[in-house]
This record gives C-alpha cells, sequence and structure tokens, in this order.
C-alpha cells in the first residue's frame, strides 16, 4: 500500500493517491466525514479557527461505491485560506517554524499557510486511513487514540469511553474543565504547548512486520515521525524501558497469553498478538503572537509576531491523524504478510492459544 499526499494550505485542494490497495472495499464519500470532523479545526475554541468543510470527493479508484483495485484519487477543496494574514511572514522565518529549512532547502516555498508544512495536509492522511481502517475492521482489528499528556497535565484516570465525550480526546472525565482553563489561559497568553498522544490496535494477529527491514516498529516510528510537529516516537514502554531491569521488563508468557505488554505488542519488528501501542509527542507549535527574534530573507534581524488561526496545541486535533498512520502501516503490513505468508487468517497461530491482553 503507498499513500502519497499532495496540495497546500491555501492552495486550491489538498489530496492523496492510495495505491495498491485491494478491489471490492465498500467506500462513499459520507464514509470519510466522521473522522475528518474528529481531526477537523473550527469545533471549538481550543483549535485554529479555520472552517474548512472538508467535504471528499472520490476522483478515482472506486466505482458504483466499490474499490477497483487502481490507484484511488481523493480530494479536497480548501474553502477558507485568508492568504493577507501571510503577507509578512513570506519574508521572515519564525524560530522553531520549519518555514526556515523549506528555504534553505529549495530557496522558494509558498508561504500562505505554511503552503505544504501546514497542518491542513493531514485532512488527507486521515481521508486515506478511512479505507484502511475499514479493510482493518473487517479483519477484527480496531484503531484507537486519546491523548495522555498535554504540557505537565496528565490524565488522573484512564477511561477510554470519555475520550470521545471531549475536545481534547482526553481519557478522564473529570478533568476535562481543567484542561478547558488552562487552554483558555494559555490561549490569552499567546503561547501554545506540546502533548503526548496514545495510539493503540487490538485485533492484530501474530507475525505482522517483517524482521530486519520493515519491522513493524521501524515502520510505525517512520510513519508517526512523518506526522507535522511530532519529535518523538515510543513503542510500548519505549524511553521507560532504559530504568527497567530486564525481569521487570519481559512479558511473562502463560498458555494463557502474556501477563503484561512492555513490548508495545512487538518484538522483533513483528506483532505479538498483544495490542499494539504507540506514543506520539507533538511539540508546542511555533507559530504565536509572543514576539521573538527571528531572521528574514536577506538575514537581518526581526521581531516576529505571528497572527492568523493557529493551534494553541496541535497535538489536540492530533489523535485520528497518528490512528491514521497506525492503521495505514498495519493495512500495508497485513498485505506483506499475505503476499509472503498467506491469507490474514489463514495462517494458523504456530503456538495455541495466545490471546492478546486486556487493553489496560
Ligand atoms: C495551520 C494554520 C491554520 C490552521 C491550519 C494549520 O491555517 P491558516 O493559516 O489558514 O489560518 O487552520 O490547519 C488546517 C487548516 C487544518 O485543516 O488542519 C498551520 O500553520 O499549520
Amino acid at each position: 500500500l503507498r499513500v502519497t499526499t499532495f496540495g497546500e494550505s491555501h492552495g486550491p485542494a489538498i489530496g492523496c493517491v492510495i495505491d495498491g490497495c485491494p478491489p471490492g472495499i465498500a467506500i462513499a464519500p459520507a464514509d470519510f466525514a466522521h473522522d475528518l470532523a474528529r481531526r477537523a479545526t473550527g469545533k471549538t475554541r481550543h483549535t485554529s479557527a479555520r472552517h474548512e468543510a472538508d467535504e471528499v470527493e472520490i476522483l478515482s479508484g472506486v466505482y458504483e461505491g466499490i474499490t477497483t483495485g487502481t490507484p484511488i484519487a481523493l480530494l479536497v477543496r480548501n474553502v477558507d485560506a485568508r492568504s493577507k494574514d501571510y503577507a509578512k511572514i513570506a519574508s521572515q522565518f519564525r524560530p522553531g517554524h520549519a518555514d526556515y529549512t523549506y528555504w534553505q532547502k529549495y530557496g522558494i516555498r509558498d508561504p500562505r499557510g505554511g503552503g505544504r508544512s501546514s497542518a491542513r495536509e493531514t485532512t488527507m492522511r486521515v481521508a486515506a486511513a478511512v479505507i484502511a481502517k475499514k479493510w482493518l475492521a473487517q479483519r477484527g482489528v480496531s484503531v484507537r487514540g486519546c491523548m495522555v499528556q498535554i504540557g505537565d497535565v496528565l490524565p488522573r484516570a484512564h477511561d477510554w469511553s470519555a475520550v470521545e465525550g471531549n475536545p481534547f480526546f482526553w481519557p478522564c472525565a473529570e478533568q476535562v474543565p481543567e484542561l478547558e482553563a488552562y487552554m483558555d489561559a494559555l490561549r490569552k497568553s499567546g503561547d501554545s504547548v506540546g502533548a503526548k498522544l496514545l495510539v493503540v490496535a487490538d485485533g492484530v494477529p501474530p507475525g505482522w512486520g517483517e524482521p530486519v527491514y520493515g519491522k513493524l516498529d521501524a515502520e510505525l516510528a517512520a510513519a508517526m515521525m512523518s506526522i507535522n510537529a511530532v519529535k518523538g516516537v515510543e513503542i510500548g514502554d519505549g524511553f521507560a524501558a532504559v530504568a527497567q531491569k530486564g525481569s521487570a521488563h519481559r512479558d511473562v508468557m502463560t498458555p494463557d497469553g502474556f501477563l503484561s505488554n512492555h513490548a508495545g505488542g512487538i518484538l522483533g519488528g513483528i506483532s505479538t498478538g498483544q495490542q499494539v501501542s504507540v506514543s506520539v509527542a507533538f511539540k508546542p507549535t511555533s507559530s504565536l503572537r509572543l514576539p521573538v527574534q527571528g531572521l528574514d530573507v536577506d538575514g537581518h534581524v526581526v521581531d516576529i509576531v505571528t497572527t492568523g488561526r493557529h493551534d494553541p496545541c496541535v497535538g489536540i486535533r492530533a489523535t485520528p491523524i497518528c490512528e491514521a498512520m497506525l492503521a495505514l502501516v498495519l493495512m500495508d503490513q497485513a498485505l506483506r504478510h499475505r503476499a509472503q505468508c498467506g491469507d490474514v487468517g489463514e495462517v494458523q497461530p504456530r503456538i495455541p492459544a495466545t490471546p492478546a491482553m486486556s487493553d489496560a
């Protein structure tokens, strides 16, 4: 499965091409609405106020509502760009923003709304993954995510049923008013903050992933790191494993399943049959109202103040994006596994009775 996106934040449209998708999957424009709305701007005061319709047009690869096996092209038209906000930033570099490295690399950039480096691009990852999630669901695999840290605030409880009921994808309902107040104060101060997200996949059978090149965890890390503003990825216990003893980190095996999941459902680059778990760190966004010293294209020191409709915490909208990358990597690995080892579900478990752990 190959997915590529195209388009700029303030161009006429954004889109993606999904190549290598199997035929026979039912898909309609309405199927994209739910996940695109979960990711969209303009839904609450805690995210950018830009109002995009995010309506998906299916341009190719689907006939009479069914994927044909040919490349699927999806398009979303941009309807609420305000490019004049970016007149000044066109000749300046915001500290912490990709506009500096784009300029160093290409010597030309589309500065309007961040152009290609805008979070707008992630719309199409989420759209592409709607198809992957559907294909995976038909094989008993589901993907979900939540926020597990914003700034220095940690959840006091982890209740998956709370996650979709608040704008932060936060797993502890009683803390939501606290987060609202936190974000209101942050927005008023003109600053931004980072966040950590957790995404998990349940129902992944043992055997997905390749042992050396194309390890499941390596591909997940690359996929997550390709999302704007991501600065860190952990699989299972991740960096906490540094302080653990081997006797604590290893997941004890019994005929009824593993007794823990420090490995995050992956050993040697291959899924164990347990829950696959990935944590993703998002940096605080760099487009701030607070003035900062930067440079302009001529190398002069300038005071930079970014106006416009920016997210004070891009992690708030990133749960569906991380879910999308998890689903796309899993579908790709499942197809590769099928090509090499037989259809998903056709291969009998080599060791009987190793059910997945519960999703604690
Ligand atoms: C973004 C800036 C804002 C966000 C945008 C990402 O856009 P604008 O500069 O046009 O006000 O709204 O995100 C989206 C439009 C989206 O769909 O995610 C940025 O600088 O990355």
